[in-house]
């Protein structure tokens, strides 16, 4: 397998046109659902080495692929809090990538003359660059860590290594890396680029997941296989498919009509429009633990199981990485729900139960509503679950009696007042105010600052902030469109919903921040409790829209976090809008 792909490989880098699919494979639609390879730490040290490549295909559309050294694809790196990491990345990545287009509105720095100068402070940032982002981990935004602003890694460098270690108080849960190169985010994770992270031990957190099999599912979203199909004569007819200033099939508000990307499982793609379903075997009636990551870049996830049409009750243990009982007093709490939305850098973890046997059962993913202005995610089915005496465990199972996780260190963030209040809103500006179809800028901005794309270059933080405090920040969308907030390095705890409290005792890094319809006299909004206690938080790291077409168009701040003891920087200062709120409005699209 190894030596074959080398070579197929090599075959590609000259013809690329004519045997793309064997040096990135993927599996057919309505396959089953294969288990990523699992790279597991040994003695404390888990090292990788792992090659990115892009495949052009018939279609004009780039696979990226992660292989590590067996030639497996996108391996579940697993590790153990204390462990060291090393992963040496090779950026393979060719030219014929230059057929795709990148984000219409991004900023990148394409400087020509530093080909080979350090990665560490690289000004090049192109469809060609790569680094990786560790999504969730609370570990240090410096280079070889988990920098990305200033971390980019050309082809025809040597190997560039990432080297550090898992936090002894990282919370067991369900983590992933990608590319987060600014401007070209959105092609490099749509082709492919992600892959799963396992912190062990999340039944040291919860007992009732105890000796479960596990099985790590990766949904991914990549361009229509078939864009130009009707939709399937089983559907409701829907108002004509409009699309978006990005080019994608714009929300009909249905529930129904072409989606704005087709999704895949585990690289099983399920296209529109008959959505062939891939496969899951289990053992009738069996409990697993499913860990499910949305690892799309523009697609929300809205997942429920359902058997002979009946939604199941599914037990969340844990959300972006944390269990639902960090807080120290749940005990082994478990969340039972119907259906579980997951935004793009989102992950979900829970108990399942198998169908009983000739019961047919199916995952699938609900509707979202992504507002006026935002992409169509339309019901639709993801795989089918069928119960079989002979199905294959899952190759992963977790530990059976496992010593309890030591108690938190920190007081429960819910019970920490803040130092302070900041407000952000998420806006979205047409270059032609008069066309609906012109391009669009994407911002993020602090109260009372312009409006402005997120500049690379600038390097001076929207936001400086002390490490040990604890901030209570409201992010308000002013935007006809659904965002998802993310922040690097740290986990928030959502407070309030639209204005309405919620009882939330738990913790998230990514969370949907409701659209803006117009007829409401505030904007929507969400207060998240920001928790900067880590000392790994110190340093200048990001916050952005987790749509990466939003990111990629600057729609991103930079944060500083000043270590306790040092005198506060000043953060970026700029005129305050002139006209206050009027200004505001006129940043929002249509
Ligand atoms: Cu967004």
């Amino acid at each position: 397998m190894f030596a074959s792909l080398w070579l197929l490989h090599g075959q590609v880098s000259l013809c690329a046109q004519e045997s793309p699919n064997a040096a990135c494979p993927r599996p057919s639609p309505g396959a089953a659902v294969p288990e990523p390879e699992d790279l597991r730490s040994h003695d404390g040290v888990l090292t990788v080495d792992l090659t990115v490549r892009n495949f052009l295909q018939p279609d004009g559309t780039t696979r990226f692929c992660y292989f590590d050294a067996n030639g497996n694809q996108s391996p579940t790196l697993r590790l153990n809090p204390g462990d060291l990491f090393i992963l040496n990345l090779k950026n393979d990545l060719s030219d014929s990538a230059r057929a795709v287009p990148a984000a219409s509105h991004h900023h990148a720095r394409t400087g020509t003359a530093d080909k080979k100068s350090d990665p560490c402070q690289s000004s090049t940032m192109s469809l060609a660059s790569t680094n990786l982002h560790f999504h969730g981990l609370t570990v240090p935004a410096v280079c070889h860590q988990d920098d990305v602003l200033k971390t980019s890694i050309q082809p025809g460098d040597p190997p560039f290594q990432y080297k550090f270690r898992i936090p002894e108080n990282e919370p067991p849960g369900l983590y992933w890396y990608h590319p987060h190169i600014h401007g070209f985010s959105k092609p490099q994770v749509l082709g492919g680029a992600s892959g799963a992270m396992i912190i062990e031990g999340i039944e040291r957190a919860n007992k009732e997941v105890a000796g479960l099999p596990e099985r790590v599912l990766v949904i991914r979203d990549q361009d229509l296989l078939n864009p130009n199909s009707p939709p399937n004569k089983s559907e409701p007819v829907v108002p004509k498919t409009l699309l978006d200033s990005d080019g994608d099939a714009a929300n009909t508000g249905t529930g129904f009509g072409k989606p704005a990307k087709d999704l895949s499982i585990n690289f099983v793609p399920v296209p529109y429009p008959d959505y062939p379903p891939a496969a899951i075997r289990m053992k009738p009636q069996e409990r697993q633990f499913w860990r499910v990551l949305n690892a799309s870049a523009i697609t929300y996830l809205n997942l429920a199981v359902l058997y002979r049409r009946a939604p199941q009750q599914l037990g969340v243990v844990a959300l972006d990485g944390v269990p639902l009982n960090a807080n120290g007093t749940s005990g082994d709490f478990i969340s039972w729900q119907t259906h579980i939305g997951v935004p793009p850098g989102g992950r979900v973890e829970f108990i399942v139960t198998g169908p009983p046997a000739g019961i047919p059962g199916l995952l699938v993913t609900r509707t979202v509503d992504t507002g006026l202005g935002g992409e169509n995610d339309p019901n639709r089915m993801i795989a089918t679950i069928t119960a079989a005496d002979d199905a294959p465990e899952p190759r992963s199972r977790l530990a059976a009696s496992p010593a309890p996780l030591p108690p938190p260190a920190l007081p429960w963030l819910g019970d920490v007042a803040p130092v302070r209040v900041r407000k952000l809103y998420f806006s979205e500006k047409l270059l032609d105010p008069n066309d609906p179809n012109s391009a669009t800028t994407f911002h993020l901005t602090v109260e009372g600052r312009t409006p402005t794309p997120f500049d690379p270059d600038s390097g001076v933080p929207d936001i400086v902030v002390t490490q040990g405090d604890v901030e209570d920040w409201i992010i308000e969308n002013r935007s006809t469109e659904l965002h998802a907030f993310h922040i690097h390095q740290l986990h928030f705890m959502l407070l309030a919903w639209d204005g309405v409290p919620v009882n939330e005792p738990f913790l998230r890094d990514t969370i949907n921040v409701p659209f803006n319809s117009g007829k409401e006299l505030t904007y929507p909004s969400v207060r998240l409790r920001m928790d900067f206690r880590d000392p790994n938080t110190i340093g200048t790291f990001v916050y952005h829209c987790h749509l990466l077409e939003h990111e990629d168009g600057g729609m991103m701040g930079l944060i500083r976090v000043e270590p306790a003891d040092s005198v506060q920087a000043p953060e970026k200062t700029s005129p305050a809008p002139a006209m206050g709120k009027a200004t505001a409005h006129s940043t929002t699209s249509n």
